[in-house]
């Protein structure tokens, strides 16, 4: 029978639950393991899982699920996505290390894998990210090719519905109901209405890196850059600790520098998936009535290998790819 002291403690200890000490872990992870945002996620854990499970690293690992994705031209990441108001389809990612090293590149265009500039300017230069013209100018004298600026069939005809009302009204990702209660979120024509693949893996060394790239918001204002290639916002590494990435309304990450956010949670000892919530809370805390409109989920992995996720809105959903799992999870969300 518990005494009230110890069920004081007993309780004290199910409140804390979530609350696991991080720092200076020792023991044995779940390893190697890579998360990634969206159903789109399962494909692309599939890929960069296929170089972890060689002994590859985190960094090669990433890099190739993101490659992956930005290849799929019926995709609504990389040249395939949806353009801005003027038709111009505009790319930013960014790619991160165990060593904190970090690439970025944003409002890249004709440019098919806007991940692997992002990290070549990480490997090669003394700088973090290289924006628009100077962007597309370093990719090409790296060898990196131009392709033409012509939208993609499916994003050329989801452009031209949008043109009709050319409302700029940046509300994304948030379930239509037209397609069901369980259907992820779609455009009116039935294409989806995400655009950003976020990746972070942890290798069988034990270290971890990220990787997130996207065309954007659609219909955005020329020049508009998200969080997706934001340091701190769209993705953040902490070896130490963990690594996250979102996805969403960018505005909003960025006003909370989101990623790196839900890695100090993680710090204080959160597991992964409360520190993605208590982010997503001061989202909230923000500004409530916005946060109501819009949707942005955050996924996150620890050192450990575990996982978790929460989002403001119903139907963000994460792939996982490890020796114990292959698995896409509905995550959890704030507004019910
Ligand atoms: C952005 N976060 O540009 C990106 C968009 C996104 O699914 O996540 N779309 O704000």
């Amino acid at each position: 029978m518990p005494t009230r002291r110890n069920f004081i403690q007993l309780s004290g200890l199910a409140a804390l639950s979530n609350w696991i000490p991080q720092s200076g872990f020792s023991g044995s992870a779940v390893k190697p393991v890579v998360i990634a945002t969206w159903d789109s996620g399962m494909d692309v854990c599939k890929e960069a899982f296929s170089v972890l499970a060689k002994n590859g690293t985190a960094l090669d690992a990433v890099e190739k699920g993101a490659v992956f994705i930005e290849n799929q031209i019926n995709c609504c990441v990389g040249l395939g996505g949806n353009p801005d108001r003027d038709g111009i389809v505009t790319l930013d990612a960014c790619i991160m290390d165990h060593l904190a090293n970090a690439g970025s590149v944003a409002g890249l265009e004709q440019i098919k894998n806007p991940i692997s500039v992002a990290r070549k300017i990480m490997e090669t230069t003394p700088h973090v990210m290289l924006v628009g013209n100077g962007a597309q100018q370093f990719a090409l004298e790296n060898g990196f090719k131009k392709e033409t600026a012509e939208l993609s069939p499916d994003a050329q005809k989801t452009y031209q519905d949008w043109l009709h009302k050319s409302e700029y009204k940046p509300i994304m990702n948030i379930e239509n109901s037209k397609h069901g209660p369980f259907a992820p979120y779609y455009f009116d024509d039935g294409t989806p209405n995400h655009d950003t693949m976020g990746l972070v893996a942890l290798d069988k060394k034990g270290n971890l890196s990220g990787a997130c790239t996207t065309s954007g918001m659609a219909f955005k204002i020329h020049g508009r850059v998200g969080d997706s290639p934001i340091i701190g916002a769209g993705l953040y590494v902490d070896n130490e600790i963990g690594a996250v990435t979102s996805s969403g309304v960018g505005e909003e990450v960025i006003k909370i520098v989101g990623s790196h956010l839900v890695t100090e949670f993680m710090r204080q000892g959160y597991s992964p998936r409360i520190a993605c919530k208590k982010a997503i809370e001061r989202i909230v805390k923000r500004d409530a009535k916005k946060a109501k409109e819009i949707q942005v989920g955050f996924i996150a992995l620890n050192k450990k290998g575990e996982h978790g996720s929460f989002a403001l809105q119903k139907g963000f959903q994460y792939a996982v790819h490890s020796p114990k799992e292959i698995k896409l999870y509905n995550t959890d969300y704030y507004f019910k």
